[in-house]
């Protein structure tokens, strides 16, 4: 029954090809509620920069806080093919929102992975049913694309870490109520970083300002300063030095997570275009009658169609543990990025004047699907990445 409520046209940029009968009906779940909870929603979310709290534990119910978290901690055990079939269909309804999902589910794989079961039991249950919400704090302003030269210091005082310095650029930074903080307890470069857990609440945390962006409105923003912040020692997340390797496994999975949602915006954006197209006329015919357009479609669904086999790609590699996942996420993450922000802008300019007003959503998706080719590394960073593995002797 669920699976009939998927789109009824056929189409070659149907999400759904290629997909088993199980996945199908995760995806017109994941579909059905963003049609109805967030597509609604998501222009006056974006507008009044509101947190969609309550909706977003409504997912949770669904399974959505913590799709790649194992099921006896409450998470729903998928595997990252079906995280990203769910993520891209969500998307279609609210990319900022969805990605805010995203970067939570990345926070409970990381505690679920690398974590002590005392960690798992004691976190994961209310992060999986999103009664508390998790944040992954990497960036500072000193180091944000040479993440490894990070200077937050994590200095051990008998039972405590005493943690020193500031995290710029936090999603959910005040809102939420776990943060996933690598600071450095050894010398410098990547063997010196480790991870932590601080909760909100934990004497020597406070939060900056909320940051006003061009989107991902749905989600705060803001800076996590640690002053002499005490955190347990039972809080450090795998062994002093593993936080770099930690902090980087948790991104291959958020690269494809965010290109997944970029897929969701190209989606929408091409089915916007699409109805524009052939209702408005100009010059006595519909747009859809000028060549011009229909080429423009053909190019739109054709780069939508090879991100999302790069993706799909990519979550399976992830699936497999393959050797070259990290370099294959980074490559999905950069094409798929940059493609689909292209379709986004490609179908605001089919919408003529009308894409540029705050009454039609193309904007929003356009602004929202901006940023991915910014965070969870830059796609010069993809670039970085990728052509080391190539060169690699
Ligand atoms: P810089 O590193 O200063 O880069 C500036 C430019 O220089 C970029 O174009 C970059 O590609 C280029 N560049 C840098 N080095 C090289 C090089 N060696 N070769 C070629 N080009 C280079 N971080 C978190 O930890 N957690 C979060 O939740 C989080 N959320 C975010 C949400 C938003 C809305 C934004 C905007 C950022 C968020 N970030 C978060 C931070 C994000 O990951 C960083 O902004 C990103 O990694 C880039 O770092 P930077 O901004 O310091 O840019
Ligand atoms: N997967 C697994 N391991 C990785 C990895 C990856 N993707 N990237 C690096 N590593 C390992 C690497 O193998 C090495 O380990 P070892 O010495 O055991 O071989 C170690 O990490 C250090 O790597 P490098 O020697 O390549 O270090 P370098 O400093 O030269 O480059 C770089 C690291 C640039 C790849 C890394 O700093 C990076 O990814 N920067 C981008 C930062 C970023 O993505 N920030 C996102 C913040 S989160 C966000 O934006 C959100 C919205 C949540």
């Amino acid at each position: 029954a669920v699976s009939s409520q998927i789109r009824h046209f056929s189409s070659p940029i149907d999400p759904s090809i290629g997909l088993t009968d199980d996945q199908k009906e995760l995806q017109s779940l994941a579909r059905t509620f963003a049609d109805n909870e967030f597509a609604p929603k998501m222009q006056e979310w974006d507008d009044k920069q509101f947190f969609p709290d309550d909706v977003l534990r409504k997912g949770a119910e669904l399974g959505f806080g913590g799709l790649y978290t194992r099921e006896d901690v409450g998470g729903s055990g998928l595997g990252r093919l079906e995280t990203s079939v769910i993520f891209e269909a969500l998307s279609t309804g609210c990319v900022s929102t969805t990605a805010y999902i995203s970067i939570h589910n990345m926070c409970g794989w990381m505690i679920d992975t690398y974590g002590s079961e005392e960690q798992r039991q004691k976190y994961l249950p209310s992060l999986t049913s999103m009664e508390k919400f998790a944040s992954y704090c990497l960036t500072e302003p000193g180091a944000g694309s040479d993440a490894a030269v990070l200077s937050t210091t994590a200095v051990k005082k008998g039972s405590h870490y005493v943690l020193n310095g500031s995290k710029a650029f936090i999603s959910g930074g005040g809102s939420s109520d776990v943060y996933v903080v690598m600071a450095r307890t050894g010398g410098p470069g990547p063997k010196g970083i480790s991870c932590f857990i601080v909760e909100k609440g934990f004497k020597g945390l406070s939060f900056g300002k909320k940051e006003n962006k061009l989107g991902w409105n749905s989600q705060e923003t803001r800076a996590v300063i640690m002053e002499d912040c005490e955190v347990p020692v039972e809080n450090l997340v795998g062994a002093e030095g593993q936080g770099f390797s930690i902090a980087m496994k948790g991104l291959n999975g958020g690269r494809v997570n965010i290109g997944s949602c970029s897929l969701g915006a190209a989606q929408a954006s091409i089915e916007a275009a699409l109805e524009h197209v052939k209702v408005r006329k100009q010059f006595n015919r519909p747009l859809s009658a000028f060549q011009n357009t229909q080429f423009k479609l053909a190019d739109m669904a054709t780069s939508l169609a090879s991100s999302r086999l790069m993706i799909r790609q990519a979550a399976m590699m992830l699936d497999q543990n393959h050797p070259d996942v990290a370099s294959f996420c980074a490559m999905a993450k950069l094409h798929s990025t940059d493609a689909c922000f292209q379709i986004c802008d490609d179908s605001l300019q089919l919408h003529g004047g009308y894409g540029y007003l705050k009454d039609y959503k193309v904007n929003v998706y356009l602004r929202d699907a901006r940023v991915h080719r910014i965070l969870e590394g830059t796609n010069e960073v993809m670039r970085m990445v990728a052509s080391r593995a190539l060169l690699a002797e």
